[in-house]
């Protein structure tokens, strides 16, 4: 192996539990009302539609926090502090965190994340770009709770939790979720989350019903995955992309709707679908700024600043524990 600064990271291992992809996709097409969770879409191929997603003019959530963070990454600095431990957890490719290294000067970053050789790849990256910058990857499942594996000799830990990831949860699970991040940081730290806000139902709609069908190809993966891999006959062409903005419930929800009476078998399962049923796949949780501040103080957080754009799309809060 080559030897440079591009290695010279630290590596955690926690051995996260892979997810069980037939056992989750049987007990949720077995339900009443059938579910897939969204944490599968992110194949290869899905991780790709997810990209591209994120570059499409009517999907305004990717460009409008990387603009809030542009913005006001001086500001951030000052509420996080100096010589932070940056802990960023499902970091993947370290992109949005590169916004903010220059301004926040973190003693060292922790990126975590439950897909190992990503996570190393892109820490590496890391590394050789920053090079004054500690880097300590952790391959973990950021939705259980964790100790840090590496505590920061002088100071504080600060959590970022960029792309309104926290929409995935149920309110509940996310009260849960930050509150499990307030014992990771503990007594001193912080978290900088990004959050979508509730708006003008027709640009949430759009948001997700793209003109040139990316997100409806990225639903629709999630079929072709299960063809593949537990080896089902999904007919995939007869599931319609349905993605709606439920106000009732403060949610975007995602389903796919079955166009005719049809019977799928995955493996030795045998599932019905009715013509019009759906299963749904995605739920994306929109917060006014007082309804996340709510599920924060819940959690143990004292909300300490927020930013916004100009149309008021998108919200980036910080976070401090305690009252
Ligand atoms: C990654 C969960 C923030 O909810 O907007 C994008 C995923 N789904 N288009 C979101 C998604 C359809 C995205 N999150």
């Amino acid at each position: 192996m080559r030897q440079s600064a591009a290695e010279d990271i630290s590596f955690y291992d926690n051995h996260p539990e892979p997810a069980d992809f037939y056992s989750e996709v049987i007990e949720g097409l077995g339900r009443k009302r059938k579910i897939i969770p969204p944490k599968f879409f992110y194949d290869a191929e899905g991780s790709r539609l997810f990209d591209a997603i994120c570059g499409l003019p009517e999907y305004y959530p990717t460009r409008t926090e990387m603009q809030i963070l542009r913005d006001n990454a001086a500001d951030i600095a000052g509420h996080v502090g100096e010589d932070c431990l940056l802990v960023e957890p499902g970091s993947g490719s370290s992109h949005k965190v590169r916004l903010l290294l220059d301004s926040i000067r973190p003693s060292a970053y922790m990126p975590m994340d439950i897909s190992k050789d990503h996570l190393i790849g892109a820490a590496q990256r890391v590394s050789a770009e920053y090079p004054w910058l500690d880097v300590h990857a952790t391959c973990a499942d950021f939705t259980e709770p964790l100790d840090l594996p590496y505590e920061p000799p002088q100071g504080h830990t600060v959590a970022f939790f960029p792309g309104s990831s926290i929409g995935n949860f149920e309110p509940e699970r996310a009260v849960e979720f930050l509150a499990n991040i307030a014992a990771m940081v503990g007594k001193q730290g912080g978290l900088l989350i990004g959050v979508d806000l509730v708006m003008d139902h027709e640009i949430l709609n759009a948001a997700y019903n793209d003109s040139q069908g990316v997100t409806a190809a990225f639903n629709r993966n999630l079929l072709v995955r299960i063809n593949r891999e537990l080896g089902a006959d999904f007919d995939v062409d007869s599931f319609d992309h349905h993605a709606f903005y439920n106000a009732q419930e403060s949610r975007v929800e995602m389903h796919l709707v079955s166009e005719v009476d049809q019977v799928v078998c995955v493996n030795s399962h045998r599932f019905e679908f009715a013509g019009n049923e759906t299963i749904h796949t995605e739920n994306s949780y929109k917060y006014s700024i007082e309804a996340f501040q709510t599920c924060a103080r819940e959690a143990g957080f004292s909300p300490i600043n927020v930013w916004t754009d100009a149309q008021n799309l998108f919200s980036v809060h910080y976070l401090e524990v305690g009252k």
